[in-house]
């Protein structure tokens, strides 16, 4: 009986070291984010959901919004994943300027009329 007991007091110990190191690991990688604004030549709104879909499945991309007013586009990342560089580097071959980063070319030719940077706006 007091076997069963000492195992049981051990079992959760053990249950409550585990939940704690994970909500501890848990907040560790949620501070690791950053939210960075990227200068870009998206267009309309077909823009926007490109720019959002693609960057989606981009490494430690957490959130994307796009300003078609201001031509942003906002991006929150995991700092340990990936960083601006690589995320400036995946716009641009989605076909889009990111700030000083010019369009991938072969990217920016496929992108239909109303998307390219000399369309007016619409
Ligand atoms: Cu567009």
């Amino acid at each position: 009986m007091k076997t069963h007991k000492i195992i049981t007091t051990m079992l959760a110990l053990m249950a409550l070291v585990v939940a704690t190191t994970g909500t501890l690991y848990g907040q560790k990688a949620d501070n690791k984010t950053e939210t960075i604004e990227i200068k870009s030549s998206v267009v309309c709104g077909m823009c926007e959901e490109r720019v959002k879909k693609d960057l989606a499945f981009e490494k430690g991309v957490k959130d994307v919004a796009v300003n078609l007013e201001t031509k942003v586009i906002t991006v929150t990342y995991r700092t340990d994943k990936t960083d601006k560089e690589k995320i400036k580097k995946a716009i641009t071959n989605i076909g889009y300027d990111a700030d000083d980063m010019m369009a991938n070319e072969t990217a920016y030719e496929k992108l239909p009329a109303c998307c390219k940077k000399d369309a007016p706006p619409h």
